[in-house]
């Protein structure tokens, strides 16, 4: 999964990408001659640590997020080809909204997050726009030449999406059937991704709350609860101070704000809801490891996930929740509990789950 952090000029999307990819970080970031800088960084998972004290693992396994942060958006920038490939092969949006006071960082106009995510949306759209209007015209043309059902459902659904761009609605807020989502797909339309608004907030003595009321004292309650929309806060300074601290410095940092949880485990969770993703786990004495599935994934899916053997010559999966599975002390205990069970093809898997596959192959 690919998550692009856009924003306006000197938000703080290069502070928040850093943050999250340095942060118990896997790989490093780097840079690309284009700019756009792209790095990976680690799920954070509590279940999955707690899993790990259990079965004492040679390695545990966190699920990974894949981050692009490209430089600001603006009508300009999204006229550069390269600019534009980097933002479109990401399969969503971290949108970052300044939301934190301080004069010697300029910024377009007065603090007002909402004024901000409608004027990036409008990049996005009009920049989708072009290009619809672009396959457009040769979609007309080679319907004169010749007409076939696909040319004219990819017609239609183009006129639809031009009308859609035309009274400033975003391609995310479309209702399309499976079919019209494949046939868009390979457009990559901006305004088409699922995006996250992340406020950056000022650090504030109550930054707890601060931080749980930010959506709503910005005024993006309502932008949030469109089709295919969220919205987040994080304190961007106090994120970086976070991700140079050890484990307990960091806890009690965090509860000196009144904190429970870094910012960015939200973060991450918040995006993970966004796409409708959520994470099973296998557990063993070789290896404790979260993996990330769509949500509604039967257990051979899930079992695919892994690898793509397990998926063809699936027979059941041992299956029990994490909690579960800690509460028994052990899979025997559990199995005896009834709390660990078989469970067969039809199985919608859980966020959560702890799955065994057992396999033909
Ligand atoms: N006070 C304060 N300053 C911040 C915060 N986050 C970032 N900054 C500062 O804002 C400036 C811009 O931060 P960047 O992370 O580079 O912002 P950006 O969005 O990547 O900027 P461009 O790529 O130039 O568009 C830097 O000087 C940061 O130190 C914050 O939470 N509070
Ligand atoms: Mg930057």
């Amino acid at each position: 999964m690919k998550t692009g952090i856009i924003g306006l000029p000197q938000v703080g999307k290069t502070s928040l990408f850093k943050i999250l990819t340095k942060a118990k970080l896997e790989e490093r970031g780097y840079s690309n001659p284009r700019e756009a800088h792209i790095g990976v960084a680690r799920v954070p998972d509590e279940r999955l640590d707690k899993l790990s004290e259990l079965y004492s693992p040679k390695k545990t396994t966190y699920a990974s997020v894949e981050y692009v942060d490209v430089a600001a958006i603006g009508q300009e920038a999204l006229k550069e080809t390269a600019f534009l490939a980097s933002l479109r092969q990401v399969d969503a949006l971290i949108h970052v909204l300044r939301a934190f006071e301080d004069d010697s960082i300029p910024h377009v106009g007065a603090i007002d997050p909402l004024r901000d995510v409608k004027s990036v949306e409008f990049d996005l759209m009009i920049s989708d726009l072009t290009q619809v209007e672009k396959r457009l015209e040769r979609v007309e043309k080679d319907l004169k030449k010749g007409r076939t059902g696909e040319l004219e459902r990819e017609q239609a659904l183009l006129l639809r999406s031009k009308a859609a761009l035309e009274k400033e609605q975003p391609l995310r807020e479309l209702e399309m059937t499976t079919e019209e989502k494949k046939l868009i797909k390979g457009f990559m339309f901006l305004s088409q991704k699922p995006v996250l608004y992340t406020l950056n907030i000022g650090e504030s003595t109550n930054l707890g709350n601060d931080l749980d009321s930010a959506v709503e004292r910005f005024k993006l309650t309502e932008a949030a609860s469109r089709p295919n929309a969220g919205a987040t806060a994080i304190c961007g300074k106090v994120e970086a101070e976070l991700a140079d601290m050890d484990e307990d410095e960091a806890a009690e940092f965090l509860s000196s704000y009144g904190l429970r949880e870094s910012g960015l485990v939200r973060l991450i969770r918040k995006s993970y809801e966004l796409l409708g993703l959520i994470s099973f786990f296998t557990a063993g004495e070789d290896e404790c490891r979260a993996w990330t599935v769509p949500a509604g994934s039967k257990a051979p899916q899930a079992a695919g996930a892994i690898h793509s053997d397990l998926e063809h010559h699936f027979i059941r999966a041992e299956t029990i929740r994490w909690d579960n599975l800690l509460a028994a002390g052990s899979e025997a205990a559990a199995r005896s509990l009834g709390t660990l069970r078989l469970e067969g093809k039809e199985y919608v898997v859980h966020d959560g789950d702890v799955l065994h596959i057992r396999h033909s192959g």
